[in-house]
Formats: structure tokens, C-alpha cells, sequence
């Protein structure tokens, strides 16, 4: 449009000079035809009389509008006699030389005067008795000038009418053409492959091969999308489809806490917290490097980091920052213990432990979501930045951030369950909570199911637009992507080239804890929380040892736990009923200095835990109630020896995926009591069996696998969005 637009100004600007160019020769040829009109009728009456004669002759003729002055001059320059008011700049003694000198058919000029272009004419009269003279007469032409101008703005607007024809007539045969020409290849594509291109037109034979040809590359891609992630494919991924850009996370948890010594000496240690997420994460931000913000917990956390509180983890290798936030304790009272723990994590958990929500405790939630959103802000080194948000600390922040950078891609991952609309709503700001996910990109959950529970109470608090076949809610224009992405571990495990082979750590663990060497151990694993079901397990155990006495002085259960939030009464009331019924159950079933339960109410570093997963021969993860429970997946990673067998709750999200453990209900404590003396009587080809499964599934669908996928939707997102902003419609209307 824009070159057609050019074009037809520049035929229309020279049309104009054209044909002003030819109005003034033919105005100029007129004026002179029109003089020797006049001088060949003047002349006898002219030069018969007097001076005087001659004056009033000359005043009559400049009567005419556009003769301005008429003069009659000598032979030599002077003048005779000129009209009243001739221009005297003009006069005969102005006249050239050839003027002067011009026989018939005499001289002719145009000049410019003060108020436009004039034309001289200097034509020789005779009576055939006197001496010829020169008629000199000056012709106004400015209207010459003002014609000229009408002309071109009659043109430029006659062009720009055409222009504007032209373009919306190009317009509508190319929408009529395209549409037409779409349709065709429509039904081309639309029709079975295979035999559309027997039957498709000719035109479209190569188009059609160009469309087979990016089918399998897509279809490659695709299968090559589900399998084979490793560290290297994700910073591929990131070089190529995210132009290499860092990765900002935020998180409450930190992957490393710097705590003073506690004998006092000054040092300072760094420990590894126990932390699904961090379990997750950390591997990811090794491969990918950039930012990771989180709240500065560890008594030394501030002694280590630069003016800007950074500092470049892991210690031994550092490939990233950490980005460590001061709370207040008021802060961390309200956000943190209140409204998050006592708050979202009972409410989103179906374990029975009543949510507590607390204004003051909601006050800081918000404010220490803002405080996130504005330190990732001054994080971001462009205006579009990738923010992985983690978990249920941080449901404001999406919003918050989008407020502050409008282009940011922003993956939320909430890392537990989301409960079902009817019990959110118990939840005194649910919308505010909805509202502020949906600042995000994409949200992700473990399983579909908790997706479908996150759209059905969008639909019920909310107003919005689902997409259930996208699995998306379109709110205020903007798209956010409801996906499920089951978290794993990294693969291969970087702590099983560390670690001693199984029987090495079967001894050593069964050297250390005191027991014989063909002791029988099951391990569980777990930070000390409510939802874990950690009596359940104890129970089921006690209930194994009543019930198959075989196993009597034989088997030993080791239950590792990590304080967690013990500021929470709800968590030190859980310590305390553990500690007690380990107790009792020691106290019940235990004799001659057989201890069936052995509780280790303490943090563990990561090599130390994945030794004890080596050297068990079970291990029992009895969730109430779990997002994934990486603890599982963990015990799989470790058993290169294709030993062990997992005894898994049906309601983690790694049930869904490990099919091959024995699957119970932790709270039916005799099924599970069942299961794991089915677990201890296994033979080695069958714990071989469902080991190697169940490696080969981890392995395939690893942590790398997890942020891959969801870097790659926000590419996608990403595309979509720049598209729609450059096409200026809804992110959403571009398919
Ligand atoms: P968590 O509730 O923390 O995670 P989980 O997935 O089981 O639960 O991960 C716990 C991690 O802590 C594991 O890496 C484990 O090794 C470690 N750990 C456990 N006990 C420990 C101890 N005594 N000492 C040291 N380390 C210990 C949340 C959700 C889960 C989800 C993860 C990841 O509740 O459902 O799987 O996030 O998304």
C-alpha cells in the first residue's frame, strides 16, 4: 500500500509539472499573438499624431487587466511615450541590445517582477513615413502562477482518490484471492495425507512435500522432546530457542544456607537444606546458571555475600548467584510460618490438619510478595525476562511482576496439591490468590489433576474465559497456560559416582547402626511434617512385626527425619507423638535389645541419605497426601544395584508414575503392613524386575525433562505473545 501510495505521489507531482510546464508555453504564445494583434492594429493610429496621441493610445490599451503597461520606444533606447504607471524597472531603456535591434518578428522574455512572472514584448511598428519604433508591452502572468497551483492540487487530490481506490480494490482481490487460494489448500491438507497428494492440484505438489517434510521434523522433534534430557540439552535449549538468556528463580528456600559454627569457633558451614524443591531445582540452575532469590535464613547467610547480597554458588563450583533477601521476623512470622505453612500448605493437603488464616499474617504475605516481585525487577537485565516462581509461597508475586515488567515470561510451579474448588474456597482470599497466579505465563502442576482442580476454581471465584481444550484462562487479554510437568530428580544422579556401591553401604550403615550384618533395614525418609504419615508408617511397621513374627529380631526400621517449621504447633505437636509412639512401639515389641524402630530426628547432608538408601532393603514412602514426593524417586536413582523395594502412598504423584512399587493406602495399616512383608519376601528377580522399570521410567522422565518441557512452552508462550504484540491483537487471538 504504502509503495503504491508513493508511486502514484510521484506520478502525480510530475503529471503537475507537465502540465504547468505546457500551460505556460501556451499562455506565453497566446500573449504574444495577442501583442501583434494589438501592435498590428495600433500601429497606423499610433505613430500619426502626436507625443500626446501616442500617451492616450497607450493609456486606453493597458484598459486590458493583464496588460500592465505599453511603451513606444526609439530605435536608440529612449522612450516616446509609455502608459500611466508603467513599470519603469521594465522600460525601453532596460531593452537589450536585440530588442532593439529585432526586425519582425520581434522580441519576447518573460522576467519576474515584485508580484509574480511578467512578459515583455518588444514588436517594431511602422507607419512606412516615420522612423519604425519599437512597441514595447509587459504582460502580467502571475495568474499563470495561481492556475499552476490549482492545477497541482486538483491532480494530488484526483491521484490520492485514485491511490485510495487503487488500494482498497488491491485490498480486496488479495483478501478474496488469499481466501480462495486457503481454502484450496485446505482441503488438500484436510484430506487424508497420503492420498491428497495423488489428487491435490499441481501448484500444490511442492507446497504439499514442504508440509510432509516439517510434519516428521515436527513429529521428531517432538519424540526427541520426551526423551534423552540431560543438563547439555537444556542449556541447548535455552541457547537456542531462549537466545542463552539467565534464568531468574525465585524461592523462599535457599539451595545453600551458610550457618555459623555451633561449637563457636567462628567458622562457618554450608548446609544443604531438606527441600524437595531444592532437590529439584538446584541441578536445573547448575545447567542453565542466572539468579536464584531466596530468603536469607542461615545465621551467616549475610557474612558471605557482596554489597549487592550475592553470592556465587554451589561453593565447591559456581555456575550461579544467590540472591539472599533479609525478612524481619515479623515478616517471616506473618509470610512464611502464618500464612504460607499454617495457611495454603494445611489447605492445599487433605492430612486433617485444620488451615489457619490470620489478617495480620495475609498482610505480610503481600508484602513480602512484593518485596520479591521488586528485587526480581531489579534483578532482570531486560525488560522480557525468564522468572521461574516457586510454590505456594509466592501466589501474589506473578501478578505483582507483571505489574512492574509487563514482557517478562513468568512459570509458576506450584509444588503441592491444589485442592478442589469446594475446599479453596475456604480460603478468605481466594480470588486475590487466583488473581495473582494468573500473572503468570504458565502454571504448573504435578498431575492433571490438580490442573483441573485449579481451572474449576478459577471458573468458580473468578471472572475469566476457560479454554479447557487448551487447558488455559484468558483473563483481561492475556493467556495463562494451565500444564502439568511431574518434577523429578536429576539423572544420573550426581551423588552415585560419590557414593560407595550398595554392598559397601549395606555393611558400613549396618557396621554403624549396630546391627548384624544380615540385618533386614527399611528406611523412610522425610522432613518431620504432618502430611508425610509418618505414625501411619510407624504403625504399619508395629502391625508387620505382630503379624509375621518371622520378622521379629530380624528387621529394623529406620526413620530419618528433618525438623521442619518447628515453630508450628501443628509440627511440634507432630515431633513429640512420633517420638512417643516410636517409643511404645520399641517399649511393646522389642526384646533382648532388639529396638525395631530407630528414629533419627535429624537434618542429614544428601550423601549421607543416598547411603542409606543403598543399604536398605525397603523403603516406605506413606504420604497422606503429596504433590510428587521426590523421596521415592531418590531411592530408585540409587539402586543401580537393582535391589530394594519401594513401598509407595497412592496419594503421591509419583504413584502415578512408579507403578511398578508396591502401591498402598497408608492409612488401611494392615494392607500396608501386608505390603511391606511382601516387600521383605521378594525374590531378587522380582525386585530386579520392577527396578529396572521403574530406573528406566526416572531416567527418561528426569528434572531436566521438567524444566525443558516448561522452557519450551514459554518459548512458545513467548513467540506467541511478541506475535500478538506486533500484530496488535490479544496474545490468545493468534493461533
Ligand atoms: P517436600 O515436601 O520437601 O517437597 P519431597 O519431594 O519428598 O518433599 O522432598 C524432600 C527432599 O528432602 C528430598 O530430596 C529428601 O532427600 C530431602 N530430605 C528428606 N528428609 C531429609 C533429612 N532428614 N535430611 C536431609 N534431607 C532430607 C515439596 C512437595 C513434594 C514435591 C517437592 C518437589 O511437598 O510433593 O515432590 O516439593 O516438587
Amino acid at each position: 500500500m504504502l509503495a503504491l501510495l508513493t508511486c502514484l505521489a510521484l506520478v502525480a507531482w510530475g503529471a503537475a509539472e507537465v502540465f504547468n510546464r505546457q500551460a505556460l508555453a501556451w499562455a506565453e504564445r497566446d500573449v504574444v499573438m495577442r501583442a501583434r494583434l494589438v501592435a498590428s492594429a495600433v500601429a497606423p493610429s499610433l505613430l500619426h499624431g502626436d507625443g500626446k496621441d501616442a500617451q492616450r493610445q497607450l493609456d486606453a490599451m493597458v484598459r486590458d487587466e493583464r496588460l500592465m503597461g505599453a511603451a513606444l520606444c526609439l530605435p536608440d533606447g529612449r522612450q516616446e511615450a509609455a502608459s500611466d504607471g508603467f513599470p519603469a524597472a521594465h522600460g525601453c531603456a532596460t531593452l537589450p541590445a536585440a530588442a532593439l535591434q529585432a526586425g519582425e518578428p520581434g522580441w519576447d522574455r518573460s522576467v519576474l517582477g515584485p508580484a509574480g512572472a511578467l512578459h515583455l514584448t518588444a514588436l517594431p511598428v511602422s507607419d512606412g513615413r516615420r522612423a519604425p519604433r519599437l512597441l514595447l508591452l509587459v504582460h502580467d502572468m502571475s495568474y499563470v502562477d495561481r492556475r499552476a497551483a490549482t492545477t497541482r492540487r486538483y491532480t494530488f487530490l484526483a491521484f490520492a482518490l485514485v491511490g485510495l481506490l487503487g488500494a482498497v480494490a488491491a485490498g480486496l482481490v488479495a483478501r478474496l484471492s488469499w481466501i480462495s487460494w486457503t481454502t484450496q489448500l485446505r482441503k488438500v491438507l484436510l484430506s487424508p495425507f497420503r492420498s491428497s497428494a495423488a489428487k491435490a492440484p499441481r501448484r500444490f505438489q511442492p507446497l504439499l512435500s514442504d508440509v510432509r517434510d516439517l510434519v516428521s521434523t515436527l513429529a521428531a522433534e517432538e519424540a526427541r522432546a520426551e526423551s534423552g534430557w540431560t543438563p547439555e540439552r537444556l542449556k541447548q535449549v535455552l541457547r537456542s530457542q531462549l537466545g542463552g538468556e539467565a534464568i531468574l528463580v525465585v524461592a523462599n528456600r535457599e539451595p545453600y544456607i551458610h550457618e555459623r559454627d555451633p561449637a563457636g569457633l567462628g567458622g562457618v558451614r554450608v548446609v544443604h537444606p531438606a527441600s524437595g524443591l531444592v532437590t529439584a531445582l538446584e541441578p536445573v540452575m547448575r545447567a542453565c546458571s542466572g539468579t536464584w532469590l531466596a530468603h536469607g535464613s542461615g545465621s551467616a547467610d549475610f557474612d558471605v555475600v557482596d554489597a549487592r547480597d550475592h553470592v556465587r554458588v554451589p561453593p565447591d563450583r559456581p555456575t550461579y548467584d544467590l540472591r539472599r533477601l533479609r525478612l524481619t521476623p515479623e515478616e517471616e512470622r506473618g509470610y512464611y510460618y502464618g500464612f504460607s505453612n499454617e495457611g495454603l500448605w494445611a489447605l492445599c493437603h487433605s492430612a486433617h490438619t485444620r488451615p489457619e488464616f490470620r489478617s495480620g499474617d495475609w498482610e505480610q504475605y503481600q508484602l513480602v510478595n512484593r518485596r520479591f516481585a521488586e528485587a526480581v525487577a531489579q534483578e532482570a537485565g531486560a525488560p522480557d525476562p525468564i522468572v521461574l516462581v516457586q510454590d505456594y509461597h509466592f501466589a501474589l508475586l506473578p501478578r505483582y511482576l507483571r505489574e512492574l515488567l509487563p514482557r517478562a515470561t513468568i512459570l509458576t510451579f506450584w509444588h503441592i496439591p491444589w485442592p478442589s474448588a469446594e475446599r479453596f474456597g475456604i480460603c478468605p482470599w481466594e480470588r486475590e490468590i487466583l488473581d495473582g497466579l494468573l500473572g503468570s505465563s504458565i502454571v504448573g502442576f504435578h498431575t492433571q489433576a490438580h490442573c483441573n482442580n485449579f481451572l474449576e476454581s478459577v471458573d468458580r471465584y473468578l471472572e475469566s474465559r476457560l479454554d479447557r481444550e487448551r487447558s488455559s484462562v484468558v483473563q483481561g487479554g492475556r493467556e495463562t497456560l494451565v500444564r502439568a510437568y511431574p518434577i523429578s530428580i536429576d539423572w544420573p544422579s550426581r551423588l552415585a559416582d560419590g557414593t560407595a556401591p550398595a554392598a559397601e553401604c549395606r555393611a558400613a550403615v549396618r557396621r554403624e547402626l549396630g546391627l548384624p550384618e544380615d540385618a533386614l533395614l527399611g528406611v523412610g525418609v522425610d522432613r518431620l511434617d504432618y502430611t508425610k504419615g509418618i505414625e501411619e508408617r510407624l504403625l504399619a511397621v508395629e502391625r508387620l512385626l505382630e503379624r509375621h513374627p518371622r520378622f521379629q529380631g530380624r528387621f529394623w526400621f529406620l526413620q530419618v527425619a528433618a525438623p521442619s517449621r518447628s515453630t508450628i504447633e501443628a509440627y511440634r505437636a507432630l515431633a513429640e507423638r512420633v517420638e512417643a509412639l516410636a517409643a511404645r512401639i520399641n517399649e511393646r515389641i522389642g526384646r533382648d535389645g532388639w529396638r525395631p524402630i530407630i528414629l533419627a530426628r535429624r537434618h542429614h547432608e544428601p550423601p549421607a541419605i543416598f547411603r542409606l538408601y543403598r543399604a536398605a532393603d525397603l523403603c516406605y514412602v506413606s504420604s497422606l497426601h503429596d504433590g510428587m514426593n521426590l523421596v521415592a524417586k531418590e531411592f530408585v536413582a540409587a539402586r543401580d544395584d537393582l535391589r530394594g523395594v519401594l513401598v509407595l502412598s497412592r496419594f503421591t504423584g509419583a504413584a502415578r508414575e512408579l507403578t511398578e512399587a508396591l502401591i498402598v493406602n497408608p492409612y488401611d495399616i494392615d494392607a500396608s503392613a501386608g505390603a511391606l512383608a511382601a516387600a521383605l519376601d521378594m525374590s531378587p528377580a522380582e525386585q530386579g524386575e520392577r527396578m529396572r522399570s521403574m530406573r528406566g521410567l526416572v531416567a527418561e522422565l528426569n528434572v531436566y525433562r521438567w524444566a525443558g518441557k516448561m522452557l519450551l512452552d514459554a518459548t512458545r508462550a513467548r513467540r506467541k505473545e511478541r506475535l500478538a504484540t506486533r500484530l496488535g491483537g490479544a496474545p490468545w487471538s493468534a493461533s
